[in-house]
């Protein structure tokens, strides 16, 4: 293959029989068709536009738009211009936006048309030159200049190591890191998905995550492209709406909180899932009680899968008979062919099966370091090579992986993270505030959600109520503590460190 564009891969997909260009690539739940050839005629013509605005190279496109197929075919038409994609998740505010195009500075952003007042002050200050609008119902300003560009477009020549995607992923300082993505990073593991998953052209994909992170913009999406295979796509996950779909697909993949909310639905038996051949579930940890209880529901035994925004997919439980087919609830499965995964000692050594230590990757996957960080970006790698996750796990005697927590200090809601470090400095930077904490706490709905401890300074008194109504002003929603206690101090070891562990264990029946 001489060009080692994404685009040209999925494209290579699809059909090539001009009859079979008109079947259904994407079915939205409100009812629009969108044929393979709708696919590529769009991609064209966003990526004509693109080229219009006569970017520099590796210029790159800022996304905080709604889901919509749309925002999908932005994307796509990104990597077929040969730019770099860079996605926001909806729920970022002002200073988090403020963040992200003053680091990224993007040559394009593209936004929801009720933000376009304040998104394109910020991106004009920070020297963009063009803003778009995009909403879920197919207007704003994007589509209509594109629908005065050709749809002929040849694929952009790329080479492997050319940046497809920025993705943000919260920073352990409180600022997030652009984890740099090449073509030749994302086509790999979605080359190695395809076949470990055992992709056919008939499946059927539901679509029900957010686009603007791994999981639901590579994973599900690379997933069904490059086998050429449809997808339902719902803007928004809906339980009802997802059982609804269930007897026509084959194939799901969500967070645990997605599979948690269908448990809860009543459309969910397994005959609605007779013709499902693959449920998987990653980003967050899977409690072994809800994949029993899938299976006794649904008849279907969960492949849970582990990844990262820097690495894409790293483990699978296996998935066809000839894999074995052992899915082991608790474990994250195998190391995908191809990926080097190791568990060492904190001073380096490698551990055998059994013992817990850092989880460490080497592979075509991993990423090629943080936008503009190139200290950071050595910290994280061992010297022969090998990507810290900042994961803490164990292999079992046949290879199956166990997460068992994080030395990186992160709560993982609802399949999203937040960084307590990130929310502490809010809350410091608080008036009243002498210092505070935040943890994680188990949540039967999100798996995990933040707690927030508070101290006052001397002769100061905070009342919390009014303290995450101002932090919910300023950041993402999904970031606020679920609860904030005020204390008179905190809870230190002999070294003054805060004990989070004691707090942890303070709250942890707080939300059952
Ligand atoms: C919504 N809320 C949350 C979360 N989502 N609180 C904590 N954690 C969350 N994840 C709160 C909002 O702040 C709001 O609170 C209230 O719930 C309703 O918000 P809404 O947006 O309507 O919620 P929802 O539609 O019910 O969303 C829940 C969700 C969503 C569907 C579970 O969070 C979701 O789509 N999660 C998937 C995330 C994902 O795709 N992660 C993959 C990352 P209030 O009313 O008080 O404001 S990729 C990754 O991690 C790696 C690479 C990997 O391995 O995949
Ligand atoms: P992100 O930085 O958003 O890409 O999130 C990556 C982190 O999500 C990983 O480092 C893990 O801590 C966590 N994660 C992803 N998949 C799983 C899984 N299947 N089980 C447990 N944790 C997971």
């Amino acid at each position: 293959m001489n060009n080692h564009n994404l685009f040209a891969a999925l494209r290579a997909a699809f059909p090539t029989d001009s009859a079979d260009l008109d079947t259904v690539a994407v079915e939205t739940d409100s009812g629009l068709h969108y044929s393979w050839h709708d696919l590529e005629r769009s991609t064209a013509m966003l990526a004509n536009l693109l080229r219009s605005l006569h970017l520099p190279e590796g210029a790159r496109i800022a996304v905080q738009v709604e889901k919509s197929v749309e925002a999908m075919l932005l994307y796509l038409a990104t990597l077929r211009a040969g730019y770099v994609f860079v996605p926001l998740n909806t729920a970022y505010q002002h200073a988090e936006i403020e963040y992200f195009i003053g680091n990224a500075e993007p040559a394009v952003v593209v936004c929801a048309s009720r933000n376009f007042g304040w998104v394109s002050k910020i991106a004009f200050k920070a020297g963009t030159q063009n803003v778009f609008t995009l909403d879920d119902d197919r207007s704003g300003s994007l589509l209509a200049r594109a629908a005065h560009c050709s749809d002929q477009h040849e694929v952009a020549q790329r080479q492997a190591d050319d940046l497809a995607a920025i993705i943000y992923t919260s920073g352990t300082t409180g600022r997030s890191k652009g984890a740099m993505l090449s073509h030749g990073n994302l086509l790999s593991n979605a080359l190695v998905l395809k076949d470990y998953w055992g992709w056919q052209k008939d499946d059927v994909l539901i679509h029900a995550l957010p686009i603007f992170h791994v999981h639901g913009l590579f994973v599900a999406i690379h997933g069904a492209l490059l086998n050429g295979s449809k997808m339902i796509w719902l803007n928004k996950f809906d339980a009802h709406k997802v059982a609804e779909n269930l007897p026509r697909a084959t194939v799901f993949m969500g967070v645990p909180t997605l599979y948690v909310r269908l448990l809860a639905e009543p459309g969910l038996s397994a005959d609605a899932c007779r013709r499902m051949r693959l449920f998987i579930s990653g980003s967050a940890p899977l409690l072994v009680d809800t994949f029993r209880q899938w299976q006794t529901r649904t008849g279907h035994t969960i492949l849970e899968r582990y990844g990262m925004s820097e690495t894409i997919m790293l483990t699978s439980s296996p998935c066809r008979a000839s894999q074995g087919f052992d899915r082991r609830g608790g474990t994250v499965g195998l190391a995908l062919p191809g990926i080097k995964l190791r568990v060492q000692s904190d001073g380096g050594q490698p551990l055998p099966a059994g013992e817990t230590g850092n989880i460490e990757v080497k592979g075509p996957n991993v990423f090629q370091g943080y936008w503009r960080m190139l200290e950071k970006t050595a910290e994280e790698f061992t010297l022969d090579g090998y990507f810290k996750t900042g994961d803490v796990g164990k292999l079992d005697a046949d290879g199956y992986l166990t997460i068992v927590g994080r030395s990186k200090d992160l709560i993982i809601s609802g399949g999203y993270n937040v960084y307590p470090a990130e929310i502490e400095s809010w809350l410091n930077d608080m008036p009243g505030v002498a210092e505070s904490a935040v943890v994680g706490v188990a949540h039967p709905d999100f798996g995990e959600v933040g707690v927030a401890v508070l101290v006052a300074k001397p002769g100061a008194t905070l009342d919390a109520t009014h303290i995450m109504a101002q932090l919910k002003s300023s950041l993402a929603n999904f970031k606020i503590p679920k609860q904030c206690f005020v204390l008179d101090e905190l809870p230190r070891n002999a070294m003054g460190k805060v004990q989070k562990n004691v707090l942890r264990e303070r709250y942890k029946a707080l939300f059952s």
